[in-house]
């Protein structure tokens, strides 16, 4: 199972009226005593099981509901525990693989030492037979007033939201043995006194929000800390205390919380009809916030703060590889070349599970990078932690502040292109490739023979912004040739050099929100093969722009027409020579050859979003597919 996870406990007051879409089920406890009122929800992207009412969340641990869990992530030895449960009698409902959890705390608390076996302890018991990725939030009705999380490999944060100011800023880690006798826990009771977040103003009203992603609980309070693998966080009486196993050398021994700089407005569409839509419109602005404070275009300077401690070092360093999933993957594909050219290295791109799979050898005098919008990408992650072990440099490019990709590399970059909420990546696209590129201008700044190619680059990046309004007024033509396209079944994109990339970011969009066939096709690699898909009924897109691929791309154009192909081509504004052999053109302001593809990216990006609408989907949320993919 995959998803986002919710859960809140509030010490006092009504529960918050979250967003009822996200309930599968709904699970509320009442302590009187304590007035503390909890929820659970969650919303669920299948890994095993269909979508169903019987494998949604919270699954159960028996008809009492005794334990109940939620959970985010995958568990890869389900099938062992759920054979040895059943041999012990117990019965499973659902599909999934979360559902031995539950079944598994309740045979630990069955069989437990002694009764005064703390809820923490039997979560810790659980974490450890566990294989796979995790975020867990469980509820028991033996601990009333008492709700227990634990990650490993997904991610989960908790929001802390009070009226006034809070006591502490700083949750102290307790460690403790797997054996939680009275005695340790009456100590711990009184440390956790200490650890206390309180409210100055009344000392009460503290509410904890237990969730995957900080977009879920922006609405209720900026304030968050993130939870570390094997990291345990109980909420007892209203009181949160983190616990881990054991200490290791090097660890953290606080938990502090942050504040982000989100805002509410910031996840609502606003005047737009969905999140895609919303953030395709942004880019404007979005490739602003990435190069804010670090572009000086006075002095033509690049100062990237999250690198330049690191520079001397990957200056000397033997290769760069960048690596990522997806989207995050056509980035490092769209800004090799010009990182070979700026950087004067070896450049590799590799898919975080190609990456993985092959054993990749990797060496200390590597510097990866790792790209990801989330900064949860299980693969990427993996492929981290694989080049982390093998002394390589580790660098991430992300989106989202306190993810466990900016948390676990050396040093990064954060792209600052804003929540993106559309499953269909887009402005964190262009705010990567903008980030990368900002890279290689730092890389190059000392370079005598570079200097005439930056400065064309920083001067193209500073038009960027306008030029990006200009191809999305182009809008309401890409309306209309969705509207004759909307009903074909296949789409091929297809282009060299510096916009490949976007051959394969576009069709990677259509694919995933209009459910057509497309792929996007090297152009020089048309006469070994693509050739044969190529008559008057198979729909082509051609990227045709003024650099050095032009006269192969108008070559390419020429086998299409001849075999009567009718090409859609996104073109430099007023090519008349390729105008003349175009069926439609989708005609773009000119830029420097390596940032093209950011504005040639960008009509495909509404072409599948306007081909998706006419085809009657929600954008937003294309089946079978997740925002952020926490498990391999
Ligand atoms: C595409 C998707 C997807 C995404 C990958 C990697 O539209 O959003 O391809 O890019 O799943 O995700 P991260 O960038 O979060 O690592």
């Amino acid at each position: 199972m995959n998803g986002k996870s919710i859960c809140l406990i509030k010490k006092t007051g009504k529960v918050k009226n979250l967003d009822e879409e996200l309930y599968k089920k709904d699970f509320l406890d009442l302590d009187e005593e304590m007035c503390t009122h909890f929820g659970l929800a969650h919303t669920r992207w299948a890994t095993h099981g269909e979508p169903s009412a019987l494998n949604s969340h919270p699954h159960r641990s028996d008809n009492n509901n005794e334990f109940v869990v939620i959970h985010n992530g995958i568990i890869t030895n389900y099938k062992e525990l759920k054979a040895y449960l059943i041999t012990k009698g117990y019965e499973f409902e659902s599909e999934t693989d979360t559902e031995v959890i539950p079944k598994l705390i309740k045979y630990v608390y069955d069989n437990r030492e002694d009764d005064s076996i703390s809820f923490s302890t039997l979560v810790e018991r659980v974490i450890q037979q566990l294989e796979g990725a995790f975020a867990l939030v469980f509820k028991s009705r033996h601990y009333p007033g008492e709700a227990v999380s634990a990650r490993r490999g997904s991610p989960l944060l908790i929001g802390v939201r009070s009226e006034h100011e809070l006591s502490t800023e700083h949750i102290p880690v307790q460690y403790k043995g797997a054996l939680l006798k009275e005695d340790i826990k009456e100590k711990n009771d009184h440390n956790r006194q200490e650890s206390n977040i309180n409210s100055v103003g009344d000392g009460r009203a503290v509410e904890y929000y237990f969730a995957s992603d900080a977009s879920a609980i922006i609405e209720h309070t900026n304030k968050v800390l993130y939870l570390e693998d094997d990291d345990i966080a109980l909420v007892r009486g209203g009181q949160l205390s983190i616990h881990r196993m054991n200490r290791q050398a090097g660890e953290d021994p606080v938990r502090a919380i942050q504040t982000l700089k989100m805002e509410l407005q910031q996840i609502m569409k606003g005047n737009f009809d969905s999140f895609m839509q919303k953030e395709i419109f942004e880019q404007p602005e979005s490739v602003v916030n990435t190069m804010r404070g670090r572009i000086c275009f006075d002095s033509n300077t690049v100062i990237l703060g999250g690198l330049k401690d690191h520079l001397k070092e990957i200056k000397r360093c033997r290769r760069l590889i960048l690596i990522g999933c997806g989207t995050s993957f056509h980035a490092a594909v769209a800004t090799r070349q010009i990182l070979e050219e700026l950087t004067e290295l070896p450049v590799m791109v590799e898919l975080a599970s190609d990456f993985l799979d092959r054993n990749t050898p990797v060496f200390r005098d590597d510097v990866s990078f790792f790209i990801s919008q989330s900064g949860e990408t299980a693969d990427t992650l993996m492929a981290l932690r694989y080049c982390k072990d093998r002394g390589a440099l580790t660098v991430g490019i992300t989106n989202t502040v306190g993810s466990s990709i900016c948390r676990v590399t050396d040093c990064g970059v954060h792209i600052n292109a804003g929540p993106e909420i559309g499953v269909a990546s887009t402005k964190a696209y262009t705010s990567q490739f903008v980030g990368l590129i900002m890279f290689g201008l730092m890389m190059s700044e000392d370079r005598l023979s570079l200097q005439k190619r930056r400065l064309e680059i920083i001067d193209s990046l500073k038009d960027l912004p306008e030029l990006i309004r200009q191809v999305l007024s182009l809008d309401g033509k890409i309306k209309t040739i969705a509207e004759e396209l909307y009903q074909q079944r296949s789409l091929l994109v297809m282009g060299r050099g510096f916009n490949y990339a976007t051959c394969l970011e576009g069709a990677l969009k259509i694919k995933e929100i209009t459910y057509m066939h497309s792929e996007g096709i090297l152009a020089g690699e048309l006469k070994h093969g693509p050739l044969a898909l190529i008559d008057k009924h198979m729909p082509v897109i051609m990227i045709i722009m003024k650099d050095a691929c032009y006269s192969k791309c108008q070559n390419a154009l020429q086998q299409v027409t001849a075999r009567s192909g009718r090409p859609i081509i996104l073109c430099c504004q007023d090519d008349t020579e390729v105008i003349g052999d175009a069926y439609r053109t989708i005609e773009l302001p000119r830029t420097v050859d390596c940032l093209q593809g950011i504005l040639s990216v960008i009509p495909l990006q509404l072409l599948s979003f306007h081909l998706a609408v006419l085809r009657g989907y929600d954008v937003d949320c294309p089946r079978n597919l997740a925002k952020s993919v926490t498990v391999e």
